[in-house]
């Protein structure tokens, strides 16, 4: 039988490098876009593990010309889109360029799909941050939770979500939604809370630093292991019947949780080495996440493997061995 091919937006991001690697593993052919960027090696970093088993174009959101060519030339069998201007706070900072990629890109992607292969099938990488303030009375959001965004970046990633149901309608495309809660890494931009965190930490530890400033620490996360998510994304768009799903680990935990949990994993006391600026917080903040992944542990039998305890001690082992 012939390989299937997979063609990844986003391929050298957290998700992709992880999804690459696990289609890889399943004995896909993978092809991936990157933008181009004026440090060469920074496009392609978390790549570089699997640089010489997968294919690289040049492509861009904001250019549809670039997707429809490379679609025509791969004849994927599942897109996955997990490119984007994924930083909410800094989409207060660029709203305008987060609305075009991650919204009007989603809609030049749909076009390129529908025009050069309509019979792949398409994963969009949708948010929790699409809820907004928004929680069901037991505490949970699920699938049908009614979504008010509160940042450029919930409102960009709504219109996406809601463009990428009306093609599968419209026009019979297999196109589904993941709606995926904040899921981290090793690999995480180091400034996400997480990853910040946790890189901030190791450095007091190690000498290099001797503060760590935050923002908000009264919201609340629900974070999984990006590894666990990919798999997830992969069942998604494998299903018989495109749909959307919610993938969490149905847990809650604050920013504060978060900090203590990874300064006492170091022996290190939290208060006398955090601060808080208003730098970091956002002018509306989305305070409560708790996913409902009920339907896709259902539908698929899929769990998470790492719990929030396992998910921060990779992290904190990632930084640590940097330094070792
Ligand atoms: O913030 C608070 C911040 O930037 C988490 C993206 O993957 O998940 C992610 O979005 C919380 C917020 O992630 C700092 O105010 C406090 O309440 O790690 P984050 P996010 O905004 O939840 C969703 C599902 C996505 O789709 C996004 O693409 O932490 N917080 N102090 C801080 N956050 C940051 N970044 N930096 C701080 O210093």
């Amino acid at each position: 039988m012939k390989n299937k091919k997979a063609y990844i937006l986003g391929i050298n991001g957290q998700d992709g490098s992880y999804l690459a690697e696990y289609l890889l593993s399943l004995g896909y052919q993978v092809f991936g876009i990157v933008r181009r960027h004026s440090v060469a090696e920074n496009q392609q970093v978390r790549i570089d593990g699997i640089r010489d088993k997968v294919t690289i174009f040049y492509g861009d959101l904001l250019d549809q010309s670039s997707l429809e060519k490379t679609l025509k030339e791969v004849q994927p069998d599942e897109i996955y889109n997990l490119a984007a201007q994924s930083h909410v706070r800094i989409s207060y900072d660029i709203p305008q360029f987060t609305v075009q990629v991650n919204a009007l890109g989603v809609l030049n992607l749909l076009e390129a799909y529908k025009n050069a292969c309509p019979n792949a099938k398409f994963y969009q990488a949708s948010s929790s941050e699409m809820f907004g303030n928004s929680i069901d009375p037991d505490g949970f959001q699920r699938e049908s939770t009614p979504m008010h965004p509160v940042s450029p970046y919930g409102c960009a990633k709504l219109f996406a979500y809601s463009i990428v149901r009306n093609y599968r309608h419209a026009y019979k495309l297999h196109a589904t939604n993941g709606i995926l809660f904040n899921h981290e890494s090793p690999r995480r931009g180091s400034n996400f809370v997480t990853n910040k965190v946790v890189k901030t930490a190791v450095d007091i530890k190690y000498g290099f630093a001797d503060e760590l400033i935050m923002g908000n620490m009264d919201s609340y996360r629900d974070w999984g292991h990006s590894k666990d998510y990919v798999r997830a994304m992969h069942m998604i768009i494998n299903h018989d019947v495109p749909d959307e799903f919610i993938v969490s680990t149905m847990e809650t935990h604050s920013v504060r949780e978060m900090v203590e949990y990874v300064f006492n994993k170091l022996n290190l006391d939290p208060y006398k080495y955090v601060k808080q600026d208003a730098k970091f917080m956002r002018p509306e903040e989305l305070k409560y996440l708790k996913g409902d992944s009920t339907k896709m542990r259902s539908t698929f039998g899929w769990k998470p493997e790492y719990t929030f305890e396992t998910l921060m001690d990779d992290m904190i082992d990632g930084w640590e061995q940097k330094y070792r």
